[in-house]
């Protein structure tokens, strides 16, 4: 079953936005398979961003990254990297439709709460970089009710 990483960013933390969008996800059928709250260090926020280093807003993201705890989480359900893009909304909360989590919930490009992966591919990276200790093996009894 497909997993997508998931990091609510330390605006999101600070807000106490946590519960809302663990929430979004849950109610929506995905499974939780991995959570956490921490810091991450500067070294560590530049490796998850590594994509991204000649941007020219690189460092002020890592700097906005490491100023707080962020949570970390696996998500699983079937096409959570896409469908969680969704339920997130648009890069840009400007842009970001009502009923996305930026939508709601921001305002800034640079202060847009969440992060989810783009892709399978990065999804399991990032999965591999923010959980090398693995996630919890489970599976949800409701998965009858939510796939046919
Ligand atoms: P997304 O998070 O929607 O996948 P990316 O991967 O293009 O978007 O960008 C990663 C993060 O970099 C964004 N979540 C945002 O916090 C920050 N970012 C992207 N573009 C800008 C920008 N023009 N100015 C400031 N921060 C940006």
């Amino acid at each position: 079953m497909e997993q997508t990483f998931i990091m609510i960013k330390p605006d999101g933390v600070q807000r106490g936005l946590v519960g809302e969008i663990i929430g979004r996800f849950e109610k929506k059928g995905f499974s939780l398979k991995g959570l956490k709250l921490l810091n991450v260090d500067q070294a560590f926020a530049e490796k998850h961003y590594a994509d991204l280093s000649s941007k020219p807003f690189f460092n002020g993201l890592v700097e906005y990254i490491v100023s707080g705890p962020v949570v970390a989480m696996v998500w699983e359900g079937k096409g959570v990297v896409a469908t969680g893009r969704k339920i997130i909304g648009a890069t840009n909360p400007a842009e970001s439709a009502p009923g996305t989590i930026r939508g709601d919930f921001a305002i800034d490009i640079g202060r847009n709460v969440i992060h989810g992966s783009d892709a399978v591919e990065s999804a399991r990276k990032e999965i591999g970089l923010w959980f090398p200790e693995g996630v919890a093996n489970w599976s949800s009894s409701l998965s009858p009710w939510i796939y046919e």
